[in-house]
């Protein structure tokens, strides 16, 4: 089963992660340089069925990104609050005030004024991959340019975004997670067949427990997002992780999913081919039989 190939990264974590401080002041277990592959040709989608996974809330994140927004409050719109820690960390420090996390949704939700000055991330994910800007002042829609150019010159080396601008990290709330996705496409009946895309995902930092269930869903979702609109078949999806990480307030709940039998992955269909890649929806992603274990909750490291 293809998930065992991120259940042996969090074994091999457990088992000879180096122990490690890091930027949050949690600690980890982290091991550099790890690589997963999942087979999407068959139709299933790798979400992962240890535990259960909300993967409504990882493809809500996913077109969030790709509608270019960078404020909370489109999330939060879609009761998605999983990034909601960040804005509040720094609205708390900068004001004092002892607010809680439901109050201050509700206050970015009930003022545009006070969304604009406390619910923006910076030029995260959203602003580079859709308006990425250059030395002239002109942006670029890297989205856009991947798919025109995987219809035009789908044999090219060169089908990437990128995240990492390198002049705009420091107004970043979070520096990118999942930086370049490489596309490629192959004809594995020959030049007359079908085409097929794969996507390669590089993540510099990578929280095996939380972060990497919802970043695996969503690129599988990308990828066949993107195949649907380039009329091609799904193919691979291969991420590979650098810094490859277990918080150290994560070892029992990382014991209790390793100590699970996987269950078969879901299908993804798509209820429709939208006219463009901004064109889905969360309702266009039908998946079908997922089954997994009970949820696993664990806190986030800020
Ligand atoms: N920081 C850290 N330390 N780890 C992350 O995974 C992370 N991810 C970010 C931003 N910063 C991060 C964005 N993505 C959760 C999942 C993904 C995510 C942020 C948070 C999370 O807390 N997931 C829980 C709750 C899900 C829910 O309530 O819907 C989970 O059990 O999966
Ligand atoms: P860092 O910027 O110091 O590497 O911290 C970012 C943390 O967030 C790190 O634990 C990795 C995790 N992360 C993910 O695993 N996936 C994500 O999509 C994001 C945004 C963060």
């Amino acid at each position: 089963h293809p998930e065992y190939q991120y259940l042996e990264i969090m074994s091999d974590l457990l088992d000879g992660g180096d122990r490690r401080m890091d930027r949050t002041g949690e600690g980890t277990l982290s091991l550099f340089g790890r690589q997963m592959r999942f087979d999407l040709s068959d139709g299933t989608i790798p979400i992962f069925t240890t535990k259960k996974v909300y993967w409504k809330t990882s493809a809500k994140e996913m077109l969030w990104f790709l509608t270019g927004q960078t404020n909370i409050d489109g999330l939060l719109r879609e009761n998605v609050r999983i990034w909601t820690d960040w804005p509040l960390a720094k609205y708390r420090k900068a004001t004092g005030e002892e607010i809680s996390q439901d109050a201050f949704e509700d206050r970015i939700l009930a003022s545009e004024a006070f969304a604009a000055e406390w619910g923006d991330l910076g030029p995260v994910y959203g602003k580079q991959w859709r308006r990425w800007k250059d030395n002239d002042g002109n942006d670029h829609d890297q989205i856009a340019t991947v798919i025109s150019t995987l219809k035009s010159n789908p044999t090219s080396r060169r089908i990437l975004f990128h995240a990492w601008n390198v002049g705009e990290l420091d107004r970043m709330a979070l520096h990118p997670c999942h930086m370049t996705y490489q596309f490629h496409v192959s004809w594995p009946d020959g030049p007359e067949g079908r085409p097929r895309l794969s996507m390669m995902v590089n993540q510099r930092s990578c929280d095996i427990f939380l972060g990497a269930p919802f970043n695996i869903c969503q690129q599988a979702l990308l990828l066949a997002m993107v195949a649907q609109q380039v009329d091609m078949d799904r193919g691979e999806l291969i991420w590979v992780g650098g810094d490859t990480h277990l918080y150290l307030n994560h070892l029992d709940q990382a014991r209790l999913q390793l100590s699970r039998t996987p269950k078969p992955f879901p299908r993804l269909e798509l209820a429709r081919k939208p006219t463009s890649i901004d064109g889905y929806r969360i309702e266009d992603f039908e998946v079908l039989d997922y089954q997994s274990h009970e949820r696993i909750e664990a806190p986030v490291a800020v």
